[in-house]
Parts: C-alpha cells; structure tokens; sequence
C-alpha cells in the first residue's frame, strides 16, 4: 500500500481530532434550583446583576419559551435525567431526604446515554432523586441504587434538600467523613432523644423559620431542617462552605476526566438559591436583596469560577454548557431571611412578566431561565422563542452522539437538536407542566390549557398564585403572557382541541 505523506496524516488527524470534539464535545449541565426567569439581568432584572449568567448568553443562545417538567424540583429532575415524564410515575413528588432511589435502574438515562458514548459522567450538587432501596436507609454504609446505578461515574450530592435532613455530603454514595463512633441515624417522624430541634430552642438558631411552614427540626450550623437526625457531626457541612466545596469537586471532577483523556458530561446541580439561603461570607448583605439575592449573587460567581476553570484547562471551545432552572421562584419558602419583605418594598419581580411561581401551573412555575453556549456550533449572542421542553435533553443528546435510544423504551424525550442549538425556531409539537397538584397544563401553539382542579388558588405561606380553577382554563400566551384573560369560554374548539391531545399523550 501506498504510504500517505507525512503533511497528510498530520491534516487527518487535526480534522478527525476536530471533528471528534465537535460530536463529543464536554458537557456541562449548570443546573440552578427555584431560579426564577426574571431572577437575571439578562432577562431583564434590573434590581439585580448577573454578569457571568450574562456572558453565558452573550456568547450563546438565550431561550424565552424553555421549560422545566415541573414547578417543583423531583418531578423536574427526575424528567431532565429520564427523558419521561414524572406524572407517569407515582412517589416522583417533592421526596423527603430518606426516600428511595425514584429513577429505575434498567432504564436509558441521560447519564447513561454519554456513558455509551464513551464520556465520563458526573453529579455534583444537590440530588434530592431518592437513594438506595431499603427503608430505613442505612447511611453508615454505601447507599445503593444511587448516582452510579442513574449513570454517574462520580458523584459527590448532598442527599435532598438543603433544608432536609441528612445534611451531609456524599462522595459516591458514601457520607462523607463518617465515623464509626458517630453513626447516622434519621427519622422524618419524631425527634431522638436528647436530640436538639429548631422548635424547642429558637435561641440558637442563626435564621428564623417560618413557624407557618415548619423547617424546626433538627438543626445543622444555625439553622432548623425538616426532619430529625443523630450522629454524623463530622459529616455535616455548613452552608455557608457549600458553594465552595461544591465548586471545587465540579473542577475535579473535569481535571479527572481530563486525566483519563474523555470528554466529560457533568450535571451541576448547583444548590442555590434554594432554601435555606445561607450564602458563602462574602455575598452576605451584597444584594441589598436579602438573602435570596445574595444567594443569586453567589450562583452568578459559580457560574464565573467553572466557566473561568473552564478557559484555564482550554477547554471553553469545546464545551457544550446549559444553564437552567428546576422551576420557578419562591420569596418565602420556609425562613424568614427578610427576602420577601425586600422584594415586594423594590416591587422585584422574580418571575418576570410571568404570573405564580414555584408550585404553580402559571408560567412563573415552569418557564425558566435557559441559556445555552457551545462556539464550535452554536450562534453567539442569539435569543431563542421556540418551545423547548427539558424532557427533550436526553434524546437531543443521543442524538447529537449518535446513540440509538431502544425503540422498545417508551419515553417523552423528543430529538429537538436543531431548535437546542439554535438551528431552528420552530416549536415542539406540545409541551406538558406539571404543577404541585398534578393538575396538569398543556402549550401547543402559543395556547395554554390548564386542567380543571378543586386545589386551593392561593398558597398562603409561600404566598404564591397556584392558578387552580374549577373551570377550564384557556390563555393566549401570544398576546397575553402574564395570563390574565381566561379565554376558554371564547374558544371552546381550542380548549377540546388541547384536551383531547392532552388526554392522548397521558394515554400513551
Ligand atoms: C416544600 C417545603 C419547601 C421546599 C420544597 C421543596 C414545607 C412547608 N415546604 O414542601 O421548603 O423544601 O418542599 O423544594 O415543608 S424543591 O425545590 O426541592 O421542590
Ligand atoms: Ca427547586
């Protein structure tokens, strides 16, 4: 055989090396909890400054018309890494921090999807899916099924919430700095013996709780939990730390991959801004916000530390990085940080022009910020309005790598690669969210139906519109985004139109 010139072999392997990295490029999933859409300067704040976000989509295609599944955070989790749908699947509500692993382990998962595609997988941040599957779990052990049995090579989670026992970090399924002498013990029922909770002893609390919303049981640094603990005392983080030690094992993580020569898909479940708000030293009081926006402050500065560790290694080129939200915001979910009362006297508006927030079926619940940056194939400084679904990640991504998803596996996912990297503006077919009551809505076509339910149209507490109605309920988003006018009674063809498509697809 004819040998190729040495010039040539060299130009092969530079196309075949670019080529590779442009269908394997890392991934990077920045995934922020309770972010509102109004929550960045880049979607208008003005109250509040973004910058990192910002240059996010400055540099990438900022989306108006993105959806999380859900106004609360398992269901919306649990469809980003399944590609399905919670309201298929019972126990895929809000879970406490000693539920069972909810994602089935003999599914395709996202995770996995990049697993067969040769990636090195990771989760860094909050988890709140649910581990092992035994109750009570025992978490003086390896916790298994977890992260690893989802697809994730690595994780390193904290279990739920940041305001649910356990408050401890997990490295692979393992807690943290555990010790013999110390076992950890939970209980969602009653507190331990001896055991000091947030409902007894108010005075050593850093942060109040709202007593209409519970959150005082066992304390960790100051501040009462949901739910009661022993045991574990060095396995307890502080929150304060959290968003640097979180920060770190997210560059780790890359710095291992990158070891192992293998490009990288990494869901960053960054915990902020999440209850219970208790910022890193640095962003206290920053905001003038409250402890919500200095929250706000502090996942902007995670966002410039990964993207910044990012440029440092070489590797903002070939990094694919969405920035998104699990479901809308809360002023007051639990503690009274002061945030509320700040927000309402600047008339801050944390979902935007959209009415509700979490919890709710108004837009505010699902519509969420959504920001993607990848140079090698993706416009810079572009916005997006096309309906676009997170259900729609795992199969876009199979896609992108060529990985076939088994016909024989239902799923919701839906390859919408050309609207996700901005190639095109039309929409998804329908898309489907889910509210707190499972009242579910439908958007096709710039419509909105919303499914009657008898749950109450307002949460006192979190203060928040839900959009419950006995009645069906119709809005126009084209001309009235803040959904306003109920126009069911105007278009009664439209409303049968999208009941009847909703009543296939959950038949499906
Ligand atoms: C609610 C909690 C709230 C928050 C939420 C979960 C009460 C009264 N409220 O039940 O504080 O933890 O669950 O938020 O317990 S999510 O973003 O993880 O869905
Ligand atoms: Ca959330």
């Amino acid at each position: 055989m004819k040998k190729k010139p040495a010039g040539i072999v060299l130009l092969l392997c530079i196309c075949c090396l670019f080529s590779r990295a442009q269908q394997h490029p890392n991934v990077l999933i920045l995934y922020t909890d309770d972010l509102g859409y109004g929550d960045l300067s880049c979607n208008g704040a003005t109250t509040i400054a973004t910058p990192n976000v910002d240059r996010l989509a400055q540099e990438g295609i900022n989306f108006s018309n993105a959806h999380a599944t859900a106004s609360t955070c398992t269901p919306s989790r649990y469809s980003l890494l399944s590609g399905r749908y919670a309201w298929r699947k019972d126990g895929t509500n809000i879970l406490p921090g000693d539920a069972n692993l909810v994602i089935p382990t003999d599914i395709t998962t996202l995770p996995k999807v990049f697993q067969q595609a040769g990636y090195e997988t990771g989760v860094v941040g909050k988890w709140h899916l649910g581990l092992g599957s035994q109750s009570p779990v025992d978490w003086n052990k390896k916790v298994t099924p977890g992260p690893a049995e989802v697809g994730f090579d690595y994780s390193f989670i904290f279990p739920a919430t940041a305001d649910r026992v356990p408050t401890i970090f997990m490295e692979n399924q393992l807690a943290l700095g555990l010790e013999a002498t110390d076992p950890i013990a939970v209980n969602y029922q009653k507190p331990f013996p001896g055991e000091l909770t947030g409902k007894k002893h108010p005075e050593l609390l850093k942060i109040l709780n709202d007593p209409n919303q519970g959150h005082d049981g066992h304390i960790t640094n100051g501040i009462g939990r949901i739910g009661f603990m022993k045991g574990g005392k060095r396995s307890e983080w502080t929150d304060e730390e959290l968003g640097y030690v979180f920060n770190n094992k997210a560059l780790r993580f890359i710095d291992n991959s990158l070891k192992k020569q293998k490009p990288f898909f990494l869901y960053y479940a960054i915990h902020n801004i999440h209850v219970p708000r208790m910022p890193g030293t640095e962003f206290k009081g920053k905001s003038g916000l409250g402890y919500r926006g200095d929250a706000i402050l502090e996942m902007d500065h995670t966002v410039g530390v990964i993207m910044k560790g990012l440029q440092e290694r070489g590797l903002l080129n070939n990094t694919l990085v969405i920035f998104s939200s699990d479901n809308g915001p809360v002023l007051n979910d639990g503690y009274l940080d002061q945030s509320e009362a700040t927000a309402r006297s600047l008339n801050y508006q944390p979902g935007g022009i959209y009415r509700g927030g979490k919890y709710s079926a108004f837009e505010a619940g699902t519509r969420v910020p959504f920001i993607i940056r990848w140079p090698q194939q993706v416009a810079a400084g572009k916005t997006s309005a096309a309906l676009f679904s997170q259900v729609d990640l795992m199969a876009s991504f199979a896609a992108l790598l060529h990985i076939p998803l088994p016909a024989k596996e239902f799923t919701d996912s839906r390859n919408s690669l050309s609207a996700l990297l901005g190639k095109s503006t039309a929409d998804r077919e329908y898309i489907i969210e889910q509210p707190a009551n499972h009242a579910l809505c439908i958007l096709k076509d710039g419509w909105k139906y919303m499914t009657p339910s008898n749950g109450r149209a307002f949460m006192e507490g979190v203060n928040i519109e839900t959009g419950y109605s006995k009645e069906d309920q119709l809005y126009d988003l084209k001309t009235d985004p803040g959904e306003k006018n109920n126009v069911a009674a105007k278009h009664p063809e439209r409303v049968l139109q999208l009941k009847t498509l909703l009543k296939k697809v959950r038949a499906a």
